[in-house]
């Protein structure tokens, strides 16, 4: 039974994983065996990467670049394949919101997330999949979202992106599954890191709105994404392709309720 999810020999790209979700995945398919490297572009952001991966007795090779960037990422993919070896599961992960309305939102604001949501998972995993299709095997993972199925005010880009990334999941399964490749997405509800900070902390509203929306009664953690990350990195998901795991404590399966009615 451990063997299923023995990462063991296995070699994972974590991008934007210094912190919040992607560090979460990072330490737990590290203590599944896997060799892990995390990309950012902050080094101080990677310095506590190390730090975090180090009080747990694991190991990181950390290097920076900017996911956007087709010659950075080359660059990257190219120092991971010569110091560490060629990646066996990639997990694109790196993200950024903009909350503004539509009509005050600048195009430059929109084409960002845009780049770094959905530009990037295509830029990295084009990068990636030629070692993995050489050896016939190999695990990707996009970071999609709930907003891969719904919109709201203020996230149009964010809500563009992940909705563009479920489909583009979608495609390279069905473009690599024949080379033993499979490529699924995570689709977080909400869950407390940095980036839902400003609409999670400080009594704001939205706080109360995910507590009564979520049928589980919480935010999640990034442990919580990080456990379904390595099912879907594991031999245990060897036959799931295309599929979007949501791990949202059952948003999506809940219109709402009035508070109080027929409450058990
Ligand atoms: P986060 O705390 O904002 O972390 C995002 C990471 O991506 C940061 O380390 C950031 O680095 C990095 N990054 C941003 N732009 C980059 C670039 N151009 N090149 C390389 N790295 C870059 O976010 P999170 O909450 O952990 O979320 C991680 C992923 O899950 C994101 O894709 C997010 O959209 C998705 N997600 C989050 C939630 C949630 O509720 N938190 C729910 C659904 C989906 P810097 O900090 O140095 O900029
Ligand atoms: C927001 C939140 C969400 C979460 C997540 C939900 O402003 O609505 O930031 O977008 O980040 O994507 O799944």
């Amino acid at each position: 039974m451990k063997e299923l999810f023995d990462l063991t020999g296995k070699v994972a790209l974590v991008t934007g994983g210094t912190h919040g979700i992607g560090l979460a995945i990072g330490l737990l398919l590290g203590r599944a065996g896997a060799k892990i490297c995390v990309n950012d572009i902050s080094e101080e952001k990677l310095s506590s990467c190390r730090e975090a991966f180090r009080n747990e007795g694991l190991e990181v090779f950390t290097l920076i670049f900017d996911v956007t960037d087709e010659e950075q990422v080359d660059e990257g993919v190219t120092n991971i394949e010569r110091e560490v070896g060629p990646v066996d599961i990639l997990v694109n992960n790196a993200g950024i919101i903009k909350r503004i309305p539509i009509i005050n939102m600048p195009a430059e604001d929109y084409r960002k997330v845009i780049e770094v949501d959905l530009v990037a998972p295509f830029i990295v995993s084009k990068r990636v999949v030629t070692k993995m299709i050489e050896r016939r095997s190999g695990k990707i993972i996009n970071m999609c979202s709930m907003m891969s199925e719904y919109g709201r005010n203020t996230v149009s880009a964010y809500a563009s992106a992940k909705g563009g990334l479920k489909l583009l999941t979608r495609n390279m399964c069905c473009e690599w599954a024949k080379f033993n490749i499979q490529v699924n997405g995570i689709g977080p509800g909400y869950i407390a890191t940095a980036q839902t900070a400003p609409i999670r902390e400080n009594g704001h509203p939205f706080n109360d709105l995910v507590m009564t929306r979520t049928p589980a009664g919480r935010w999640g953690t990034p442990e919580d994404v990080a456990n379904a990350a390595l099912f879907l990195a594991s031999k245990a998901s060897d036959f799931v392709n295309g599929h979007i795991l949501y791990v949202d404590g059952g948003i999506l399966a809940n219109f709402g309720y009035v508070k109080g009615e027929n409450e058990v």
